[in-house]
């Protein structure tokens, strides 16, 4: 049996993006396998959250996993800051790090171009943070959409440099990128990745927006003027991206859904988009609003806090012996 651990941040509400591009696959995978599954609300905090929205994003988040499908039968889910050893271990594996390797991570590059004056140090310590929630749970496969595959390069960089430096106590994990859906691109530049914290609305579906929101922003999305739908990233990037969502959406071929639209035009095409989108989420979505307000969830994230405690804090006494942290009693 393989263990797989990801996580996502509570930093708004999830995206059609994150659901393809990661929870879906989470779903899929907790069959025969361990599975951990965080809402990692102390990456949240490397950039200024409002604490309300925060504590709501966090529930939010928590009630999503289960309402997508996540059994907790099968799958641990917790809170970060409710397991002490991440940033334990996180702190130590920051010892381990360089800061030359943290600042050319993309993402850090990106959030930190505005100037690095208002960036907080923990947007550039954010990986070892990562690595510290991977590594603690000997993992062996990290589902995530593509955007994090230089994080996890590291986090395999830096579990191999411990072992060689310390002792060989971490299991060195795999990345898992899913064929397609691993970038949904924007709904208004199919150039940039659809992100919950984008400030224009209109480029991402919430994964909580009604059928009436959905229509209207499929409808709105950003194609071309040739009126064919036919697959092709580099110079068809937004009937490209439509494609995708419909095809993971539909569980159809792209192949099969080109030759359906053949001699369409957009019209149709977009209103079928939407409609596949809207049936995809709505069971998700009477399933979410059952549970957010319900004391189940805060059961299962006890539960969940509990079981990842137990197995993190093994992996953390064995890393701290490793280097040399605390004190062994003296024998009288
Ligand atoms: P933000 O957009 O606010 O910066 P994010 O959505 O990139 O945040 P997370 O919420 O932590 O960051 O991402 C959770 C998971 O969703 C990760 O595995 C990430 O790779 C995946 N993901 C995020 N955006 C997309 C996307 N547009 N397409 C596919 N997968 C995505
Ligand atoms: N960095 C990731 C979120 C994240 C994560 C993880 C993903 C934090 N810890 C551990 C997988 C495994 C992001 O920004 N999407």
């Amino acid at each position: 049996m393989k263990t797989i651990f990801s996580g996502i941040q509570p930093s708004g509400t999830l995206t059609l993006g994150n659901y393809l591009g990661a929870m879906k696959h989470f779903v899929d995978m907790q069959h025969d396998q361990k599975c951990y599954f965080c809402i990692v609300d102390e990456h949240a905090i490397t950039v200024p959250q409002d604490r309300l929205k925060l504590r709501d994003n966090i529930r939010s988040l928590a009630a999503l996993y289960l309402a997508s499908g996540i059994d907790t039968e099968k799958s641990t889910l917790f809170i970060q800051s409710e397991v002490p050893a991440h940033t334990q271990l996180g702190w130590m594996l920051q010892c381990v790090s360089y800061i030359g390797e943290l600042e050319r991570m993309t993402q850090f590059k990106d959030k930190s171009a505005g100037g690095k004056e208002g960036v907080t140090s923990g947007l550039l310590t954010y990986p070892p943070l990562m690595a510290s929630d991977i590594l603690l749970y000997q993992t062996d496969i990290v589902p995530v959409g593509e955007d994090q595959k230089q994080h996890l390069e590291l986090t395999r960089n830096l579990a191999q440099r411990f072992n060689n430096k310390y002792n060989d106590i971490f299991t060195v994990p795999e990345v898992r990128i899913p064929k397609t859906g691993a970038r949904i691109m924007s709904l208004q530049d199919p150039t940039k990745k659809m992100s919950k914290s984008d400030e224009n609305q209109k480029g991402f579906i919430s994964m909580l927006d009604d059928e009436n929101k959905i229509m209207k922003k499929v409808k709105s999305a950003v194609t071309d003027s040739e009126g064919i739908v036919k697959f092709d990233k580099e110079n068809k990037p937004g009937v490209s991206n439509l494609l995708t969502i419909y095809s993971i959406c539909s569980g159809k071929s792209i192949e099969e859904l080109e030759a359906k639209y053949e001699g369409e035009g957009y019209g149709v095409f977009k209103q079928d988009v939407g409609a596949a989108v809207v049936e995809t989420l709505k069971p998700i979505q009477d399933r979410y609003y059952e549970l957010i307000e319900s004391e189940e969830l805060d059961d299962i994230l006890d539960k969940g806090a509990e079981n990842a405690s137990f197995e993190a804090n093994k992996m953390l006494r064995k890393a701290k012996k490793a280097m040399g942290l605390g004190r062994v009693r003296k024998k009288k």
